[in-house]
């Protein structure tokens, strides 16, 4: 923040020379200090769900694109991963938008249990993100609906979605297009889309349309709090240790980094999966790399606490918070004392909780194959993006990325910022090393 509001007062220095200009500074003065008052209050960076959405124009809307209100989309139930089941819903959000039907709020699902059906916990979307906020940001974009919405007792139109590789994109979207073309089927008031989840559906859509429907998912507040509290906690740890260390001064808010140190066993079985199948080495990363890589990050103010943003109980190994270098201070849910925080929720809760505290992290390392990394990465982008920084790899700004599977410079990890402007959510979000720095 600080080289950012150097760089604002030299513009203002700039309207300075004449007199006309005067009241226009003036003006400006008052507009940067109620920047700069709102950046330096504690509040700003401790709730940056708020920041994301008081400070910046957060409706999404493009123009006047009405949605209907009276023609329906119905989907599969979502599951898998937190992030998988946020990419399947915006994937079945944006399918809804090209039938120009609302989407029928969808069912997520509370465990990560990939096969047992019955064991998914099905969880209502409304349970996790407003479905009142989601709607009024999203608002001519795209809309979800109610069931009660419904009016005409006479069955859906179900579609079945085609598989296996005869199954092109193409083909997909054909279907997709006569779905909304032919008034046989467009007249129904439901079309159900039955069969494969839409994590595994065919895209057709850039990531822009992506982010900005990722923007209109609020946590409900009962979460966010949860998450507030955490950050709260770390931030706190971080004082105490900071002050009995060094002393620093009008440091309102200790920074922290947060590291999603993706070491479980069942990431290590999928990765050692994917680089042999893709012919890449750079996904898999032992505890003892991510530590070094880490350690060598350029310009952290030592001492600093490390949170590692880790499913405790898939842990193979518990010594994660043994090897750290120096200076950086690690940090998991029971050391942090917040485990009782976490222990009262299903998986698809503690991971929302987490996804926030690493959100809201001074500095972010993650892995560039995760959907739950990669889904923070391009958060934090959009949010650089907002405050008019577009390129930041190699310049010392405020909330850095980095992949700790990607050696980047001085043995450091690679920085990381998502190249928005991809037509391919795959390339830059979960398959890929490619991460734009
Ligand atoms: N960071 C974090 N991850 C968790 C937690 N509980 C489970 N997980 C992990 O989250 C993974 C699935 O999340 P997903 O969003 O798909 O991330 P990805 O698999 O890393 O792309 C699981 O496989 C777990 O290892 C948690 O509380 N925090
Ligand atoms: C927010 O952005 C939308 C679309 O770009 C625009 O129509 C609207 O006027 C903006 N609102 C504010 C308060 O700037
Ligand atoms: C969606 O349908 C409504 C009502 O028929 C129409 O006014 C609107 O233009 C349609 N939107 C698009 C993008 O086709
Ligand atoms: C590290 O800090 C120095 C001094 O503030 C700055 O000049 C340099 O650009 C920073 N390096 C990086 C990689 O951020």
């Amino acid at each position: 923040m600080a080289s950012m509001r150097g760089k604002r007062f030299q513009f203002l220095g700039f309207y300075k020379n004449t007199i006309a200009c005067r009241c226009l500074s003036l003006v400006f003065v008052v507009l940067l200090f109620s920047a700069a008052f709102l950046s330096s209050t504690p509040g700003f960076s401790s709730l940056q769900a708020n920041h994301f959405d008081g400070i910046y124009n957060s409706s999404v809307s493009n123009s006047a694109f009405v949605v209907r209100k009276d023609k329906f989309l119905e989907v599969p139930q979502i599951v898998w991963g937190l992030n998988n089941q946020k990419i399947a819903f915006v994937r079945a959000c944006l399918t809804a938008r090209m039938l120009n039907r609302t989407l029928l709020m969808p069912s997520l699902s509370a465990s990560l249990f990939y096969k047992e059906i019955e064991l998914l916990e099905p969880i209502a979307f409304d349970k996790i993100f407003q479905f009142e906020q989601f709607n009024s940001i999203c608002n001519g974009f795209v809309r979800l609906g109610q069931f009660s919405d419904l009016s005409n007792p006479t069955g859906p139109f179900e579609l079945l979605k085609g598989s296996g590789r005869k199954w092109t994109v193409e083909r997909d979207l054909d279907q997709l297009k006569q779905c909304r073309e032919d008034p046989a089927i467009d007249d129904f008031e439901v079309i159900r889309i039955v069969g494969k989840n839409p994590f595994l559906w065919h895209d057709h859509w850039p990531v822009k349309d992506y982010a900005k429907i990722f923007k209109c998912l609020v946590l409900v507040d009962e979460i966010a709090n949860e998450a507030t509290k955490v950050v709260s906690k770390i931030r706190e740890v971080g004082g105490n240790l900071r002050t009995d260390a060094v002393q620093i001064n009008n440091a309102p808010l200790t920074p922290y980094i947060a590291v999603h140190m993706r070491i479980e066993k069942d990431w290590m079985i999928h990765c050692k999966k994917l680089e042999q199948r893709s012919k890449i080495n750079q996904i898999c990363s032992s505890k003892e790399e991510i530590m070094e890589r880490v350690a060598h990050i350029v310009n952290l103010s030592k001492p600093i606490v490390i949170y590692l943003a880790i499913a405790d109980s898939l842990l193979e190994d518990a010594s994660v918070l043994n090897g750290w270098k120096e200076g950086l201070l690690p940090f998991e849910k029971k050391k942090l004392g917040v485990w009782d925080i976490y222990k009262k929720h299903p998986y698809l809760i503690q991971s929302a909780i987490d996804y926030e505290v690493c959100l809201r992290a001074d500095v972010f390392v993650g892995n560039s194959f995760s959907t739950f990394s990669s889904l923070i990465v391009l958060e934090r982008t959009q949010k650089l993006i907002e405050m008019g920084i577009t390129r930041s790899c190699g310049l010392d700004v405020r909330w850095p990325s980095y992949a700790y599977n990607i050696l980047g410079d001085l043995g450091g990890p690679q920085r990381w910022m998502t190249a928005m402007s991809d037509s391919s959510l795959h390339a830059i979000s979960y398959g890929s090393n490619n991460i734009s720095c």
